[in-house]
């Protein structure tokens, strides 16, 4: 198994279902769960599964996804049928295709495709049990890939997301742990787990995105939205948002990155930790308009670890799903402490294996540079550190 062996002194553990990755938003949808199968395939041929305990995730139920959910909205979700939607809502109908998202925010984003609902409760189930062997302690770092979707409110679908696996793991942790820090290195805003915890000083999210309000989806996650405004709200300056502008580079990210989260745990001392590594911050993505590679996606996962708190490491978006395999796959590694240990050439017996033959079976394609030039200047970077230590210098634990 290419001398990959079971890390020392702590135990990693991977979540997974595979009927998940067999479901299909539709043709021309971005979100591909098959990027979850290529993840599978070189996380499996580089033989780290041999280093974490594997769980094959069952589906949450009714119940618990209603710890977070609205309960019309989980009915909603589970009887939805792409066949029944526009009988139970002939309103959606806006046209020969497609649907206008008054109804729950379902729409051409959140499309009602066959298997919604398993897929949903599957990709929340690892999460939640996840969050549960960190909170027994059987794991000391919990990874599910197919979960991170973290735009879905209360009531709404939003941004490809239907179930916020995040919240509902968040819950789980808030049980045995007084304080969780939220990082989310998706390029995208993480709304909607900020939104649930908005008003509490027991959860500290982070967000790191791409911020163009008019322009970028979803529009929120400004510098200056840091928490409720009244002094009596317990999660006064407990939001914490990094807004960026396009192409910012693997040194830049990792500089921020380390400055913004190491006052954070300095300061909220959270007792665990999730870790939203959303991929389609990576150069090249299909939605995104980051320059990273995957060293430099990585080293964020790398930093988090090295603090030694229980840690949650969940997907997110990730739209070229050769990459996003690539990422995960790499991230995997750094969990189980051998990213030193693998070749960077693609081991030859990888399931499709074909799939990475554009950048030529490497682990490390170089994504920088060509599409997008470092719109980020190191004044941008520099008033993003001191806003956020001034913010936190306001908090006290
Ligand atoms: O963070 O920008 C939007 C909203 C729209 C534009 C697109 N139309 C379809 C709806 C209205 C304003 N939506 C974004 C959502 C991005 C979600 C990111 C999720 C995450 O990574 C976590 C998992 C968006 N960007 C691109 C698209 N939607 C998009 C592109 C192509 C298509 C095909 C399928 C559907 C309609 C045509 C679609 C959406
Ligand atoms: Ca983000
Ligand atoms: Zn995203």
């Amino acid at each position: 198994n290419n001398g990959i062996t079971r890390p020392k002194g702590y135990t990693v553990s991977w979540h997974y279902n595979p009927e998940v990755e067999g479901h299909h938003f539709g043709q021309t949808h971005p979100m591909k769960p098959w990027r979850l199968t290529l993840t599978k395939s070189l996380v499996l041929s580089y033989g780290m599964h041999t280093a974490m305990d594997s769980y094959l995730s069952r589906a949450a139920t009714k119940d618990e996804i209603a710890e977070f959910h609205k309960d019309d909205y989980v009915d909603f979700l589970s009887i939805a049928t792409p066949q029944n939607i526009y009988e139970m809502y002939p309103e959606l109908a806006t046209g020969p295709q497609g649907y206008s998202s008054a109804i729950y925010g379902v729409g051409d984003d959140c499309p009602i495709f066959d298997g919604l609902f398993r897929y949903c409760s599957l990709y929340a189930g690892a999460s939640v049990d996840a969050a549960r062997k960190l909170c027994n302690k059987q794991s000391d770092i919990a990874i599910n890939w197919s979960g991170g979707l973290h735009h879905a409110k209360k009531a709404e679908a939003s941004g490809f997301c239907y179930v916020n696996d995040i919240v509902l793991a968040i819950l789980q942790l808030l049980r045995h742990h007084p304080r969780v820090l939220y990082i989310d290195i998706d390029v995208h805003h993480g709304d909607g787990v900020e939104q649930a915890f908005w008003s509490t000083d027991r959860v500290m999210c982070v967000s790191f995105h791409k911020y163009d309000r008019e322009v970028f989806f979803p529009g929120t996650g400004p510098l200056e939205s840091t928490g409720p405004l009244h002094p009596d709200n317990p999660g006064k300056n407990f939001t914490i948002n990094v807004p960026l502008n396009d192409g910012i580079d693997d040194e830049s990210y990792a500089y921020l990155f380390q400055n913004v989260v190491d006052p954070c745990i300095k300061i909220f001392q959270p007792t665990a930790v999730v870790l939203q590594c959303g991929a389609d911050s990576l150069g090249h993505d299909r939605l995104g308009c980051f320059n990273l590679n995957i060293r430099g996606h990585g080293q964020c996962v790398s930093y988090v670890k090295g603090f030694g708190l229980p840690l949650l490491v969940v997907g997110g978006g990730g739209y070229t799903p050769r990459n996003v395999a690539r990422a995960w796959a790499h991230e995997t590694s750094i969990c189980i402490g051998a990213d030193s240990t693998l070749n960077p050439e693609l081991p030859d017996h990888t399931p499709y294996r074909d799939a990475f033959r554009r950048e030529g079976f490497t682990l490390f394609p170089n994504l920088s540079g060509w599409r997008k030039e470092n719109m980020n200047t190191k004044a941008d970077i520099e008033r993003i550190i001191k806003h956020v230590r001034d913010q936190l210098s306001t908090i006290r634990t």
